[in-house]
């Protein structure tokens, strides 16, 4: 070693412990971490938070992007309709006090994610379904609209003539969306918001608007949510899963990887796609899929990127 450069190692680590571990970690927040490529979305719950919005006003902003978007065929308006022409749509959203909020098969309503917000916050209860989440929905102002789009019902046409269910891995590369964030204080909240997989059975409900399913959030540990076909994540619940695996002492990247790991077990996951994010309370993150190809957004530190995941199947 050169005398310069020795002396200034022995500088640096003169001032370093002697291990990291005595270095407590240091916290990183605010943090919004969405799935797959929404740097616009991101954006706008950034912006929420810069002006001392909540992490709740943040994940709201954040899936009201991609549900306002006509060409993002997986969520909200523009969305590909279930099997007989019905955009059906499903939301959830949880904040740092664990109150929950969440609609099912909705019809007519471009925001599904702000009515689950007023379901939590409006009414004793989580979950409202179909036509009583719309009446619900309507009884607070929102505007019944039409959400199917030539586009998509060009792509329902086109689905008929072989109407055969499959639903695509990676579908366009966004898919359903699945929020987390830390705010300014470091609380955290989570939402998800999909049209579900295309051609779906009339009245079939994905894990997007399941608590613990398609998001879980929960103050002293972390948050979860998920992408992909929803029956495999309901039937694990890995959402809940996740967080309590991070409860137990787990990264996040371990734990979303033991709860893809759990689906790999138990199914057929050779034609599937599961995606989970999760962030726990430091800051950091987790992501991880059972097939090639999920990505996800990631603002933190003043910067927002988007990241290949890591998968099962390489
Ligand atoms: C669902 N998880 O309804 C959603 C949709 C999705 O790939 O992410 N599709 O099952």
């Amino acid at each position: 070693m050169k005398r310069r450069t020795f002396l200034k190692t022995a500088a640096l680590t003169s001032v370093l412990p002697a291990t990291t571990d005595a270095v407590p970690a240091k916290n990183s927040f605010p943090v919004i971490i969405s799935t797959w490529q929404n740097e616009k979305a991101n954006k706008a719950g950034l912006l929420v938070l810069q002006k001392n919005g909540s992490a709740l006003d943040a994940v709201e902003a954040v899936a009201r992007v991609p549900e306002a978007d006509p060409d993002n065929t997986t969520v909200g308006y523009g969305g590909y309709p279930d099997r007989d022409g019905h955009v059906t749509l499903d939301a959830c959203i949880m904040d740092e006090k664990g109150n929950a909020g969440s609609v099912t098969f909705l019809e007519g309503i471009m925001h599904p994610i702000s009515v689950a917000r007023a379901v939590m916050e409006k009414t004793p209860h989580v979950m409202l379904s179909g036509d009583g989440a719309f009446q619900f929905a309507v009884s607070q102002g929102f505007k019944k609209e039409n959400l199917l789009t030539e586009k998509s019902k060009q792509a329902w046409e086109e689905w008929k003539k072989q109407a055969k269910y499959e639903p695509k891995v990676n579908i366009e590369r966004h898919d359903t969306i699945g929020i987390l964030a830390l705010g300014n204080k470091g609380e955290i909240s989570g939402a998800c918001s999909t049209s579900g997989v295309a051609f779906k059975m009339y009245g079939r409900v994905g894990d997007s608007p399941v608590p613990g399913a398609g998001m879980f959030c929960d103050n002293e540990t972390g948050g979860a949510c998920a992408t992909g076909v929803g029956e495999f994540v309901l039937k694990t619940l890995g959402s809940f899963l996740i967080v309590e695996l991070m409860r137990a002492g787990k990264t996040p990247q371990q734990a979303c990887e033991e709860a893809i790991k759990r689906i790999v077990k138990r199914y057929n996951y050779k034609e599937i796609q599961v995606g989970y994010l999760a962030v726990n309370k430091k800051g950091e993150h987790g992501a991880y899929s059972v097939q090639k190809g999920f990505n996800y957004t990631l603002s933190k530190d003043g910067k927002t990127t988007v990241a290949e995941s890591d998968s099962y199947m390489k």
